[in-house]
């Protein structure tokens, strides 16, 4: 089913000059780049994405982290976007994503993991009106 994803590329992949990088890995499994924008989070956008997360111990510095500098917002569709998306970013922990993955090559730490994507179309649906 075609479908639409939200990703975030995390302060380390701007800072770190890896944005072509990864919209080339989307680019070349087929996925299209619908919306785009580089900004910085406001704490209220980090915390209403990041809801499910609110209590837990890393949650403060979550929304420290994703509000600590520009990121790279982008609707992603395609055929089974979200999964897709998911499977190129790999595991959340970079010490335990395989290699040739996103957060695998590209990332070092919890906090630091690159990227953010959706984890079903209904998350999408609502991220993208977060964001967008
Ligand atoms: P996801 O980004 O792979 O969907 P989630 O479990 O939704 O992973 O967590 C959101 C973000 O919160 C992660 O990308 C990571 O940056 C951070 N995070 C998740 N679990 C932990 C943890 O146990 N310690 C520190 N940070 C965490
Ligand atoms: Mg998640």
């Amino acid at each position: 089913m075609i479908e639409k994803t939200y990703t975030m590329l995390k302060p380390d992949a701007v800072s770190a000059g890896h944005i072509g990088e990864i919209i080339s890995r989307f680019e070349r499994v087929g996925l299209t780049v619908e919306k785009m924008e580089l900004s910085e989070v406001t704490t209220e956008q980090a915390a209403a994405n990041y809801a499910e997360h609110e209590g837990k111990p890393f949650y403060e510095g979550l929304i420290r982290y994703i509000t600590s500098g520009p990121v790279v917002k982008m609707v992603l569709s395609g055929e089974s976007a979200v999964a897709i998306t998911r499977k190129l970013m790999g595991a959340t922990n970079p010490a335990e994503a395989l290699p040739g993955t996103i957060r695998g090559d590209l990332g070092l730490t919890m906090d630091a993991n690159v990227i953010h994507g959706s984890d079903s179309p209904e998350s999408a649906e609502r991220e993208i009106a977060i964001f967008f």
